[in-house]
């Protein structure tokens, strides 16, 4: 059988698929059934230091069968309530928190707050894809300044993941920034900018009319971006692990981001409806492996980066 052992900033994971966050994760009871079902890790929704109470609805739309148009506006229940609630140390697979902050200095307070609740490994979300309607300027991950000293402040903490956006000139000088700043590893990619309209209303489907896109079509596009993240890492000579996100819906697919050098995949839309998905994911995988003759992940990791020049 395969082994489908990975390491992680430090954590050892029984198999390379991660739950994404935002899907599956709002309370203790479905993390450890997303856990039961074969998930190596799990990432919870975006947690702030005060609650947010999220954006008005219309929040999510089917734009396409399997494709989401989705603008949440971060509802959660602040920090103080979340670690309440949540058992950050004690589980059966590892939870890390995603951290969601609007200043560097809010970012130290929730990495300093989920380190001292036994959290090994956070993610920053540099890259919610829709601020408030209305609202115009750069997300954090589009700015590798801005990116970098966010990271800082959180890795000051804890080690961190900083997760980042599609929505990029250059996702490679985004990543070896938060790499410099001292991330543990970076997480590639949020959902796709979006928008859409209303025929008969004249207006944007969503309350928030912009949105973030995901499903099936966003796998081409996470794939891109993971593989130029993990060609300009290795070219400024940083070893720091990619974890691939977008659009995975099959053990094939979790495959793909692999070959293109990530350590690690994380899944969402996919599983809307259908947990048990997750760790038929990771099954397939085994068994691509097997089929293919590889008896570790180490063994394929990176082969498609071969084909380019
Ligand atoms: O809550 C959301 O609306 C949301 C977040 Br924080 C994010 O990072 N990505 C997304 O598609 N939605």
């Amino acid at each position: 059988m395969a082994d489908m052992r990975v390491e992680l900033a430090g954590l050892k994971l029984a198999n390379p698929v991660l739950l994404a966050s935002g899907i599956l994760d709002s309370t203790p009871g479905i993390l450890a059934r997303m856990a039961d079902s074969g998930a190596g890790a799990l990432v919870t929704k975006s947690i702030s230091l005060e609650p947010r109470p999220g954006y008005a609805g219309p929040t999510v739309a089917e734009v396409a069968p399997g494709t989401w148009l989705n603008a949440m506006g971060l509802p959660n229940p602040g920090l103080a309530e979340f670690l309440d609630e949540f058992d950050l140390q004690g589980g059966l697979v590892p939870v890390i928190p995603n951290l969601v902050a609007d200043t560097p200095e809010d970012f130290g307070k929730l990495a300093a707050g989920v380190a001292g609740a036994g959290a090994k490994l956070a993610e920053i979300n540099l890259s919610c894809p829709h601020p408030r309607a209305g609202w115009s300027g750069l997300l954090t991950a589009q700015d590798p300044a801005a990116a970098a000293t966010a990271t800082a402040a959180a890795a000051a903490h804890l080690p961190v993941i900083a997760k980042l956006s599609p929505d990029v000139a250059d996702i490679g000088a985004i990543a070896v920034a938060c790499a410099e700043a001292g991330a543990a590893a970076v997480s590639a990619i949020n959902t796709m900018p979006a928008l859409d309209i209303d025929t008969e209303l004249e207006r944007p489907v969503l309350g928030n009319a912009f949105g973030g896109l995901s499903g099936p079509a966003l796998l081409p596009i996470g794939l891109r971006c993971v593989l130029k993240a993990v060609r300009a890492l290795r070219d400024a000579g940083h070893a720091m692990p990619v974890i691939g996100i977008g659009g995975i819906s099959s053990g094939d697919d979790a495959a793909k981001y692999i070959l293109c050098g990530a350590q690690a995949v994380q899944v969402g839309t996919s599983l809307g409806g259908n947990p048990e998905r997750l760790g038929e994911i990771a099954a397939e995988l085994g068994g691509w492996m097997e089929r293919k003759g590889y008896a570790t992940l180490d063994a394929f990791r990176g082969n498609a980066l071969e084909w380019l020049p």
